[in-house]
């Protein structure tokens, strides 16, 4: 099953730098034996956001991915960006934000999610962007089991304060 889910995260959301939570305790149907792999990874305008600060440009991160064991049903993404662009992010580090666990499939049960769409949108006003910054992001993409795939790597700029497509080279 392909499931695709839209994810809004404001500043302050994206503050909470603790452990990630753990993966779901239930049953993974004991499929898990392959890590996902990032298919396209995409960086674009997520349009204005409304978080606790009020209205705000946003980036948007998108995501495909497929898992081959079918354990996507529960996923974590993490995050990583730097602003030196050079087509890489150094990913050894903590993630600098993090999904969190969630359930991926809202009906699913173990082993039968193959993968899917994710959307990630981050305000940009305040931390952690610069408005009309060009940025490297990566991503990794765990599964159920706990299996991480390699990280991906996308270059794109942050919208400007109002909102619009940046243009920063
Ligand atoms: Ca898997
Ligand atoms: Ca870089």
């Amino acid at each position: 099953m392909l499931v695709a889910i839209l994810i809004a995260c404001t500043p302050t959301d994206e503050k909470d730098t603790g452990e990630p939570p753990p993966l779901a305790l239930d049953d993974t149907g004991g499929c898990s034996s392959v890590p996902p792999v990032v298919d396209s990874f995409t960086i674009g305008n997520g349009g204005l956001i409304t978080g606790d600060s009020g209205e705000q440009p946003s980036v948007l991160l998108a995501i495909q991915f497929h898992d081959d064991d079918m354990d996507a049903d529960y996923i974590n993404l993490s995050y990583w960006w730097d602003e030196t662009v050079d087509g890489t992010v150094d990913t050894s580090g903590a993630p600098a934000m993090e999904s969190g666990a969630f359930k991926f499939d809202q009906d699913g049960e173990p082993c039968r999610v193959s993968g899917g769409t994710f959307e990630q949108r981050i305000g940009v006003t305040g931390n952690p962007f610069t408005a009309n910054t060009r940025y490297d992001f990566a991503v990794t993409v765990t599964d159920h089991g706990g299996l991480t795939s390699d990280p991906a790597f996308a270059t794109g700029v942050t919208p400007k304060e109002d909102g619009s497509d940046g243009d920063a080279r």
